[in-house]
């Protein structure tokens, strides 16, 4: 085995995340009719284009596109009049944490639900009880929905501005509508490794139009009509090149969701057979849009810990992701951050989850290769986990 100095299993590296490039020729037209126009940026046509397509698809009223997710949820944060205490998950990218702090903000870490991975309503009530709360921002992980109707009660209940991180969650559903409508605003990114990907960018969607006027203001310097800045802005706007790439991968995003599909449902036949790695919602839920595999690690049973397993894949140039390891509670920067409670379903899953290489596998022989290699070390794991624990004594 590789990590033991022998040949990796795999020529070329197989990542979670690895783009789906889409029709290249339909991307290159759209770029190209950008440069004989020669409008780059500010609100050009592919922009308006890609928003107005993103309303069709979610069912969002607005559509405001932005350089980046990160950037995004900070944009909506400050136009919601959330701060200084916002409630967060800590379980979630650190994008997440990052978009309050970098306003001068401070994340209240919450727990999550075990069935969702997302925020858990119940602890969400706690912080505001204990804290001066003044925005949730809840997150959908792996493409699968967090309690929307719950944490919309919490919300109107305290009324307290609500927005929701789905930067992983494009094109899923809460029961029968898309996410881009729910709470006062969603925010998705579109980065690279995304189901739908424009190179970099984001996208704030709102069913509120004063809210959305306001965005569109704050992401280009906070300038008016006028071009006087009459409210608080940067520059994050999206880019001519980036709607391009996001158009065209929006047109193919069904071909994506199958192919997710695919490659979810061959991982879950061959690891269902395989002791101690259960993979989440691989077929059975039709309201996630299957752009991560996600696999439960019983340390025990499968008799390799998660960091483990990431380790001898990675040395076989299966790089396998330990998302969120560490949680965002964990992390320096958040060191003199509250915490609700203590956090256990998140240290559970800190600790077991790792990511498989799905969203633009090119072939099911490839899922069939790494299942090969994951059964191989199953059923040497013993011989595998004390040549790995005699290397690190
Ligand atoms: N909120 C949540 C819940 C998020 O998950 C994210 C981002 C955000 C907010 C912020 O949105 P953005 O500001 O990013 O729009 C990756 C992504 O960079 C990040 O967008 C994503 N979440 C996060 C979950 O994953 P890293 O640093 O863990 O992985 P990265 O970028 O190195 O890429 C993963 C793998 O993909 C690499 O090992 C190689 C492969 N890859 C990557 C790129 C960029 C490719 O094959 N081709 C590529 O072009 O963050």
């Amino acid at each position: 085995m590789a990590f033991l100095g022998g040949p990796p299993s795999f020529d070329t590296s197989l990542h979670v995340g690895k783009p789906g490039i889409g029709d290249v020729e339909k991307v290159l037209d759209r770029i190209r009719s950008s440069l004989e126009r020669k409008w780059l940026s500010n609100n050009g046509p592919l922009v308006r284009e890609f928003e107005d397509r993103v309303c069709e698809f979610t069912g969002a009223g607005h559509c405001v596109a932005v350089a980046n997710g990160t950037l995004g949820l900070m944009l909506a944060m400050r136009a919601l009049n959330m701060g200084p205490n916002i409630v967060i998950p800590s379980f979630t990218f650190v994008a997440t944490a990052q978009a309050i702090t970098w306003q001068g903000f401070k994340p209240v870490f919450c727990d999550v639900e075990p069935t969702t991975h997302g925020l858990d309503p119940g602890e969400v009530v706690k912080a505001i009880e204990q804290h001066s709360i003044s925005g949730i921002v809840a997150v959908h992980l792996w493409g699968r929905t967090c309690d929307v109707e719950r944490l919309t009660d919490v919300a109107t209940q305290f009324d307290i501005p609500l927005l929701f991180d789905a930067a992983q969650a494009f094109g899923s559903q809460f029961g029968i509508r898309r996410t881009g409508v729910f709470g006062d605003a969603e925010v998705f990114s579109f980065h690279a490794t995304k189901i739908t990907n424009s190179f970099e960018g984001g996208a704030i969607t709102t069913n509120n139009a004063k809210l959305a006027s306001r965005l569109r203001q704050m992401r280009n310097f906070g300038f008016n009509e006028d071009r006087e800045a009459v409210c608080d802005g940067l520059n994050a706007k999206m880019c001519e090149a980036a709607a391009a790439m996001g158009i065209s991968s929006l047109e193919e995003h069904s071909e994506a969701v199958n192919a997710n599909r695919k490659a979810l449902g061959r991982y879950q036949t061959r690891l269902s057979k395989m002791p101690g790695l259960e993979l989440l919602d691989g077929l059975e839920s039709e309201s996630c849009n299957r752009h991560y595999c996600v696999v439960d690690v019983d340390p025990i049973e499968s008799g390799l810990t998660r960091d483990e397993w990431v380790h001898v894949l990675g040395a076989e140039n299966v790089f396998a992701k330990e998302y969120f390891s560490p949680a965002c509670h964990e992390m320096l920067n958040f060191s003199d951050c509250e915490v609700i409670g203590t956090l256990e379903v998140t240290e559970r899953l800190r600790d077991r989850l790792m990511q498989l290489p799905c969203g633009g596998l090119e072939s099911i022989a490839d899922v069939d290769r790494i299942a090969d290699l994951i059964e191989f070390c199953t059923q040497n794991s013993r011989e595998i986990a004390n040549r790995l624990r005699a290397g690190n004594s």
